[in-house]
């Protein structure tokens, strides 16, 4: 099974996914964490160029480092391990480009979603969990964090990006789970075992 968790900076996915990983564990599952861009050692490379504030990106350069990274991946770690039927646990995936550079910097969406299909060939999250968070909450939680390239983006960007993410849940409402993840660690959580439990 492969799960992806989306939402702003902040929302809770580590947080979640820690969670999810040991409640599968215990299940007697094998789980592998990920995250986006990241998770292999070409990935968290490029990683460290989009985050970087060392360089000034246009949204092009920025849409394809995020598109090799996540190719990378997909072909890499998140294929193999699905066909040897481990649980894939990733934090952000194909969403966070329609809503962080569709919905966020106004690139064409049809263009992104052909770019995505291209970077995953096939392979896409059985669920998403959108962690769906007030932006002022998330801003608090993310308060001791010195900020990255994409995170010192204003708050119209961040508010467009929400918006991003509320419209795909609403018009993909059987794959991505809108999460209210203003609620407490534990509340938050109880809502994803809930759809977990029912998914079996
Ligand atoms: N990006 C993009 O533009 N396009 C793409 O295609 C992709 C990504 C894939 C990657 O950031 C950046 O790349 C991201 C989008 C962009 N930029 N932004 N903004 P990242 O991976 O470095 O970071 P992040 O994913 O944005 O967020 P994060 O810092 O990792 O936050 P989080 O994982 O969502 O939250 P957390 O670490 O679990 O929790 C943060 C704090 O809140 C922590 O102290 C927790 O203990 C606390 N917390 C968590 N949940 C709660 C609740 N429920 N109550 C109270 N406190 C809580």
């Amino acid at each position: 099974m492969f799960i992806s968790f989306e939402g702003i900076d902040g929302s809770g996915k580590t947080t979640q996914i820690q969670l999810l990983k040991d409640y599968f564990v215990s299940t007697g599952l094998e789980v592998i964490t990920l995250r986006e861009p990241g998770g292999t050692i070409f990935s968290e490379k490029i990683r460290e160029l989009l985050l970087s504030k060392d360089f000034v990106l246009n949204s092009f350069t920025e849409l394809m480092l995020f598109e090799a990274a996540r190719s990378y991946l997909t072909e890499n770690i998140i294929k193999p391990a699905l066909e040897s039927n481990k649980v894939v646990l990733c934090d952000r995936f194909f969403d966070s480009t329609t809503a962080y550079q569709g919905y966020g910097r106004g690139m064409d969406k049809k263009f992104l979603t052909l770019c995505n299909q291209m970077a995953v060939s096939s392979v896409y999250p059985n669920i998403t969990f959108y962690l769906n968070v007030q932006t002022e909450i998330s801003r608090k939680r993310s308060e001791k964090k010195v900020a990255d390239r994409i995170e010192s983006a204003g708050d119209d960007f961040f508010s467009k990006v929400q918006n991003g993410f509320d419209e795909l849940s609403k018009m993909f409402p059987e794959r991505i789970k809108n999460i209210d993840a203003n609620l407490s660690i534990e509340q938050v959580f109880n809502q994803i075992k809930i759809i977990i439990e029912n998914n079996n």
